[in-house]
């Protein structure tokens, strides 16, 4: 119901803003007064405690009105017969009160009618978290807390509601989070990482699971809690120690039957259990050769007195051979899953995420969910930008969604949609939905920069009606969460809906996946990190070829787990569209795509077509210079130039990395070709020294400077030999974890710039906005390459250009190269 609010207003600019209200911020409309007589005047609460979702609505509507409108309006609990009113309640409270409709709406759980044309204003719920019937039953987020208060892959501080291994005694924010997804349809957190920690099963976290769970209750919004598979042989205090986890054994279904019961006395209303089990180190049943589906049961069959469900994760693979050609990780799920298919009782949902690997920045829709027509199926979205820029590069998900939940299997050659299969409506089922992995921290912004909530809402609305079109999300948006001015909206759509082909075309294209650093940080390029491991993320990329041969005819057979009509479009090479053939297909670098460029051409091209429109948007986010607030423009200002630099670096590093291996030219003579740029290495140096950089590609030339000590300064000149005039100044260094340098340029010893390579990222911190979240890397790398640049800078030629570096900590100053660019000019 607070979304019947949320969307009835238009915000005007000016205060600052933090982001904590997100897209609730109620800013007040200009001339707000002029809509009182026409709105209503009372509100009629039609709750049946305080603790309901409708008393909270009730308070939603009246803070709305009056913050939107200025409008005063009391709330009342039962009919007071006044006609200028707007009622909100279930649809039997609201029959008991005022008699039965006559147009009674066909309402589902959840479900909800809004009349604005009848008087009064109707806003009645199913139950008591009604709203517009939504597509599929669940629609929860993930959340990768860890106990002691750190996030997995959480990119905007710590928890929010755990630390040093218990769960806090204050949760506002928790309360407020609850209200924010409330406002989009979401009905469940899970609040704990799937990589799970037994711990969260003492009495103490038990009760405190409680507590969480009484501060979303009134917004209509569950706990989920994820299991750690083992333990009932943990040693979790004040419960029962046994000395095995077999989920067939009478002690261990005991114990579990046990736990489930103290959770339920003190969250009666639990939404269930998430289980990731015998994947990447997590325990699960094979260990005593039960199966994935005895192993769900288990706690499906302690669940169902209850009324819970549990999400059992598909997402389930083995470490691999990269020199067997028919090995593939995108088979895993279809091996362990699909023998088990009507196996799992009728309250075990398998969620799956989207695609068979893990949130690249293109996937073919994974085929299990064609292939388990007989158990529910959930789709599992990644929110928090785990490869997608980790929040550091804007990068708008829902159109990236919608190829997915979009996308026709074709089982039994019928329409086979992935958002149909996952409400459930294609195989029949009741349950099914969406699990969005979310991982909001302690920052402001919630998850680590403001336009990245934008991802959150278009989860929301797609796990509400996945049939809404992407730009109708986004600027449902931007009109809440900043304001309605066309010039705001339409700036702020063309960044966005460019930002994901643009990611893809600067870290990955041609299905190669992203290309990051896939054993560390997860952020910055370093391709063949892919490679060479047992983790099944292969390239194949070798001096002549790459892709992955998935074919039945002579690959790892996965193009085959489609039903016919898909397999058969991905057999053949002629008919992979191109932005996955390198998913599919293992090819010469040569080879000719549909549009008729060769596969290594295409790479150099996209990537430097991707960094050019990352350049645009931060001249684009210029333009909305006192069109929003100052907090939020500056705080985005800084995120969009750290992306120009850094899609810079990965298109350097991709493009070079590919240069180097196929060792075939880029005919635009780009690779390798850097007029403007001044090498650092090859400066005059004095206290600075070159330093390899692995990844190689990860430098210009390979090559960085690096001062001789790690507390003595170094200095690198040289003299200007370009024409006289107006420049822009770039400069490459890396900012690694771990010490805070600093640097000054200057050109015949007066200063044009200075600044510290302090962009801190989260660790253990709430500290102020402008900080880049990502995973930080301690090397000289992909990661820590960044770029600062001074604007118009005169310089005449003959000019003594210097750079002084002061090492701190362990980052010795670190530097790549300075381009000095004609106005104009990105390199
Ligand atoms: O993508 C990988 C992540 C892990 C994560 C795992 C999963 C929680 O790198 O951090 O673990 O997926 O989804 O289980």
């Amino acid at each position: 119901m607070i979304r019947f609010l949320a969307l009835s207003l238009c915000a005007s600019s000016a205060a600052a803003e933090s982001g904590l209200a997100a897209w609730l911020r109620y800013a007040p409309l200009q001339g707000g007064e002029s809509y009182h007589s026409s709105l209503p005047s009372h509100i009629v609460a039609l709750n049946t405690s305080s603790a309901s979702p409708v008393y909270v609505a009730g308070q939603e509507l009246q803070q709305g009105l009056q913050s939107i409108y200025g409008k005063q309006c009391n709330v009342h609990h039962s009919s007071n017969g006044a006609s200028s009113s707007i009622v909100v309640g279930t649809l039997d409270e609201y029959t008991k009160a005022y008699g039965s409709l006559n147009n009674t709406p066909d309402l589902i759980e959840d479900g909800y009618w809004l009349s604005t044309e009848s008087s009064p204003v109707q806003i009645l719920g199913k139950n008591e978290r009604g709203a517009f019937n939504p597509n599929a039953p669940v629609r929860w987020t993930n959340e990768w807390d860890n106990l002691d208060g750190s996030i997995e892959r959480g990119f905007a501080g710590n928890s929010n509601w755990f630390a040093n291994g218990v769960i806090v005694s204050n949760l506002t924010r928790t309360a407020e989070y609850a209200r924010l997804l409330a406002s989009i349809g979401i009905n469940a957190v899970v609040v704990n990482n799937v990589n799970a920690n037994a711990s969260l099963l003492t009495p103490q976290n038990i009760e405190g699971l409680g507590r969480i769970a009484d501060v979303m209750r009134p917004y209509g919004v569950q706990v989920g809690i994820s299991l750690y598979f083992s333990s009932p042989i943990s040693g979790v205090k004040g419960q029962a120690n046994l000395t095995t986890f077999d989920p067939l054994d009478e002690s261990v279904v005991t114990w579990w039957t046990n736990v489930t019961s103290q959770i339920y006395q003190q969250v009666p209303d639990m939404a269930g259990y998430l289980v990731k089990a015998n994947s990447e180190g997590q325990p699960g049943p094979l260990t005593y050769n039960r199966t994935l589906a005895q192993g769900a049961n288990l706690f499906a069959k302690a669940l169902q007195p209850h009324g819970g469900i549990v999400m059992f994760r598909a997402f389930v693979y083995n470490n691999l051979n990269e020199t067997d050609w028919y090995a593939d990780r995108a088979n895993a799920q279809i091996q362990f899953f699909k023998p088990l298919d009507g196996e799992f009782d009728f309250n075990v949902i398998i969620q799956i995420k989207y695609g068979p690997i893990d949130f690249q920045v293109r996937e073919p829709a994974s085929p299990l969910f064609a292939n388990i027509p007989k158990s529910n199926a959930a789709i599992e979205l990644q929110v928090t930008q785990e490869y997608l820029g980790q929040q550091c590069h804007l990068v708008y998900l829902a159109p990236l969604w919608k190829t997915i939940l979009d996308f026709d299997l074709r089982v039994d050659n019928e329409s086979s949609l992935v958002r149909d299969v996952v409400s459930g409506q294609r195989f029949n089922h009741s349950l099914g939905g969406y699990a969005g992995v979310v991982n909001v921290g302690t920052n402001d912004t919630w998850i680590g920069s403001h336009m990245a909530m934008s991802n959150l809402y278009a989860y929301g609305r797609l796990a509400w009606d996945p049939t809404l079109d992407s730009q109708y999300i986004l600027q449902e948006w931007i009109r809440l969460t900043f304001n309605a001015d066309q010039s705001v909206v339409n700036t702020m759509t063309q960044i966005s809906m460019e930002s994901w082909p643009a990611y893809e075309n600067y870290s990955g294209n041609l299905g190669e996946q992203t290309l990051t650093d896939i054993l560390y940080t997860h952020f910055g390029p370093n391709p063949q990190t892919q490679d060479n491991t047992v983790w099944g993320q292969w390239t194949r990329a070798d001096h002549t070829t790459i892709g992955m041969d998935r074919t039945v005819s002579n690959g790892t057979g996965f193009a085959g787990n489609y039903p016919p009509e898909i397999a058969a479009m991905y057999e053949n090479i002629a008919t992979t569209p191109d932005n996955l053939l390198l998913w599919f297909h293992h090819v010469n670098y040569t080879h000719l795509l549909h549009s008729g460029e060769t596969v290594i051409q295409d790479f150099y091209d996209q990537h430097y077509a991707g960094a050019a429109t990352a350049q645009t948007f931060a001249t684009m986010w210029e333009s909305l210079k006192g069109k929003i607030d100052d907090e939020r423009y500056y705080d985005q200002l800084f995120r969009q130039v750290y992306q120009a630099g850094h899609s810079l670096v990965w298109r350097d590093a991709i493009s070079n990395f590919y240069h180097n291996i196929s060792g075939i030219l880029d005919v635009a003579n780009r690779v390798g070709n850097h007029p403007y740029r001044i090498e650092a290495e090859s400066m005059q140096l004095d206290g600075y020294k070159p330093y390899t950089v692995i990844p190689f590609e990860a430098a210009s030339n390979y090559t960085a400077i690096v001062t001789s000590s790690n507390t003595t300064t170094g200095t690198a000149q040289t003299m200007i030999t370009c024409p006289s005039g107006t420049y822009d100044i770039a400069v490459n260094y890396f900012d690694q974890f771990g010490g805070d340098s600093h640097f000054v340029v200057s050109l015949n010893n007066v200063t044009i710039g200075e600044w510290t390579a302090n962009l801190k990222p989260w660790i253990g911190s709430s500290e102020g906005p402008r900080v880049l979240g990502h995973t930080p890397s301690i090397y000289i790398d992909g990661h820590s390459a960044t770029r600062i640049t001074f604007s118009n800078v005169t310089v005449a030629k003959g000019d003594m250009l210097k750079i002084v570096g002061t090492p701190n900590g362990i980052e010795p100053a670190p530097l790549d190269y300075v381009s000095l660019l004609p106005l104009g000019i990105v390199d």
